[in-house]
Formats: C-alpha cells, sequence, structure tokens
C-alpha cells in the first residue's frame, strides 16, 4: 500500500468522533454530504463516470481490540475490518473503514466479506432494510490538511456494521457548487 494510503487509513483511526451540529450543517454543503442516510456510493457516482474501490486492507481482528464507544455500537464481537480507498475517474476520494462484526456475516450477509472491489454501500443499499443511524463527524488533520470524516453505523438485516469515511482533498465535498 502507498504510504499516502496508510495515511489516510491512520488519520481516520485517530479521528475525534462527535456528535453533529444538525442545525447547522444541515444548511451546508458539506452537510448534505456528512449527513447522508442513503449511500454515500450512490452519491458519489453520481459525480464521475466511472467509480472504483480499491482493497486496502482485509483482516480480523478480536473483539478485545474495540473501543468502548465501538463496543457500544456493535456489540462486544470479533469483527472483519475492510479498508478501501474510493476513487472517482482515478482521483481518489474517500478513505473508509469498516468494522463488520462476525454475528453480521451470517446468513445472505456472509458474501460481504468477498465484496472485493463491490461498494460496501452497492450491496447494503439493495436491501429494502437497510439503515443508517449514530451519524457522527469529525475535523482530522492529514499532511496539513484540513479534512472532513464521518461515523455511521449501517444496519442490514438488523445486523450492524461501523463505517468511517474520511473525504480527500480532491473529494467533491470540498468543491464549489458549478
Ligand atoms: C465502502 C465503504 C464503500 C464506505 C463506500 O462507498 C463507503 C466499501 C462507496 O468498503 O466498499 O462510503
Amino acid at each position: 500500500m502507498s504510504d499516502f494510503k496508510r495515511l489516510y487509513v491512520e488519520a481516520l483511526l485517530a479521528a475525534n468522533w462527535e456528535a453533529p451540529d444538525w442545525q447547522q450543517l444541515e444548511k451546508t454543503k458539506e452537510g448534505e454530504w456528512l449527513l447522508e442516510r442513503h449511500s454515500m456510493t450512490e452519491r458519489l457516482k453520481a459525480c464521475c463516470s466511472t467509480l472504483t474501490v480499491e482493497v486496502l486492507g482485509l483482516h480480523e481482528v478480536g473483539k478485545e481490540v474495540l473501543s468502548d464507544n465501538e463496543r457500544d455500537l456493535l456489540g462486544d464481537q470479533a469483527c472483519l475490518v475492510r479498508e478501501v480507498v474510493l476513487s472517482g475517474d482515478d482521483v481518489p476520494w474517500l478513505c473508509a473503514r469498516t468494522l463488520v462484526p462476525m454475528s453480521t456475516l451470517t446468513e445472505r450477509e456472509q458474501d460481504i466479506a468477498d465484496l472485493g472491489a463491490v461498494p460496501l454501500g452497492q450491496r447494503v443499499f439493495n436491501q429494502a432494510n437497510a439503515r443508517r443511524d449514530a451519524i457522527e463527524v469529525a475535523h482530522v488533520v492529514c499532511e496539513g490538511q484540513a479534512l472532513l470524516a464521518r461515523r455511521s453505523r449501517l444496519w442490514v438485516n438488523d445486523k450492524p456494521m461501523l463505517v468511517s469515511e474520511l473525504f480527500l482533498p480532491h473529494a467533491p465535498i470540498y468543491q464549489e457548487e458549478g
């Protein structure tokens, strides 16, 4: 993995998640992105011709590795960690790290471990009962640049996963409306 991608994953891990100020954020362009409850994949796809997923990492972690806060959101569970960079027309836009409890990877959801280059959002929001909650946001400084991040919990068939997303410097969230 290139160093810059590793830096982004580490920046996500160090993020200080906070409850969003909904009233303030809802009025802003950034807020539309950060507070999106439906698929981020779809929102990104609408801004480019080709959205690609590069899997940076896929590994299991024991439940002792979870923070108290992650445990509150997911339960006391060993997890699969999926780390990706999403690019719009070859420009890196988003670094995402997802914790998927092993208890979520059952029945119809077993395939989530084998998504490869299929975006998670495409898989999850295919299912009518998918929903998102527990949205939090963070300001992250990475290589001297102030970047926006969010963390949210996705549910499929009432089973949770936790998605952290860092918007990279060229992401549409920072672009002026045309
Ligand atoms: C993934 C994670 C994709 C978070 C996403 O949107 C996302 C993935 C395209 O792991 O594939 O917002």
